[in-house]
């Protein structure tokens, strides 16, 4: 197990003078700071969880709770989580952390670059002994970020085993938004999906999605762009995906907000969660030494 470099080590190695840089972040984990023309944004080491995106002259992208809580081992409340290689809780077992194990801990910074206009932070971690009590398998992952007046975010599974590894992965975006029942979000029309705040029972989507209590769909077989229209900030939020096949929309709403001490009692009427992922029936089967990368392209436009 090679040493933790430190935060002044990583700057060192990784710093773009005037555009990208390794400071301490919350709870003094260190994350990469980027500022550019295009955009400013945050990405910690801590479960290469974005933190934050604002396109120059739009508001804030991405919800962050100010309750979060910042320390090794507890997910950071907000941003884009990822899950892996388990959604929501483990089937066979209830002590394992909910959304999987690779967003509560530290992952490896590789690479920092700028092209033209963008900048492009790209973090690691792979399968050890401690994953290997919840998972005995070899895998390695890569989140992949770039940073620009659009956001993508890649994620790629490479399974170094012997044995097929069969996953589930979720980009758990929240979404920064003016006000929930307010918003609408579009493209899941006609889609089946399993509604988890009704005991998963399989419903299909009529028109957009509105919020209006506590939901918690998974849109299933479905790789098409989503949409989230937010009139009270005047913007439309477009989310095109790859490699996914399901599409989780999540909001705790009040009643829920209650149980989630790292969210502030009003804190969910400024967030949508819309989730790029691969799960419950459509998690992915990789064979022995080949790679599957699930993306997303984020972008605003004025609504
Ligand atoms: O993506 C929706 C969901 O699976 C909900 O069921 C809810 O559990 C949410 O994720 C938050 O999970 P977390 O473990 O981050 O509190």
């Amino acid at each position: 197990m090679g040493t933790i470099p430190t935060i002044e080590e990583l700057d060192r190695r990784f710093a773009i003078a005037g555009i990208a840089h390794a400071v301490a972040g919350n709870g003094g984990l260190p994350k990469v700071r980027i500022t550019t023309p295009e955009a400013e944004a945050e990405m910690y080491l801590h479960g290469a969880q974005v933190t934050s995106w604002k396109p120059t002259g739009e508001e804030e992208v991405i919800f962050l709770s100010k309750h979060s809580h910042w320390q090794d081992g507890n997910a950071i409340r907000g941003g884009i989580p990822i899950c892996f290689p388990w959604f929501r809780a483990k089937a066979d077992d209830a002590n394992a952390p909910a959304h999987g194990f690779v967003r509560t801990k530290a992952w490896q910074l590789d690479s920092v670059t700028q092209t033209a206009r963008v900048v492009t932070v790209s973090m690691s971690t792979k399968s050890d002994e401690g994953t290997k009590r919840w998972l005995p398998a070899d895998f390695s992952l890569v989140h992949r970020v770039t940073f620009g007046d659009e956001l993508k975010l890649e994620l790629a599974v490479t399974n170094t085993g012997t044995t097929s590894l069969r996953f589930e992965e979720a980009l758990h975006t929240y979404h920064r938004v003016g006000h929930i029942e307010a918003v609408r979000l579009r493209g899941l029309d006609g889609v089946s999906y399993l509604d988890n705040a009704e005991s998963n029972r399989q419903k299909t989507q009529r028109g957009d999605v509105l919020m209006t209590k506590k939901t918690d769909n998974a849109y299933l077989n479905t790789q098409l762009a989503l949409e989230v229209l937010d009139p009270e900030l005047h913007r439309r939020i477009r989310i095109a995906k790859e490699n996914s096949f399901t599409t989780v929309v999540w909001n705790p709403w009040g009643e829920g907000a209650k149980s989630l001490p790292d969210l502030g009692d009003d804190e969910w009427r400024q967030m949508a969660c819309a989730e790029p992922s691969n799960v419950l029936g459509f998690a992915v089967d990789l064979a022995p030494g080949r790679q599957h990368t699930m993306s997303a392209t984020i972008r605003v436009e004025d609504l």
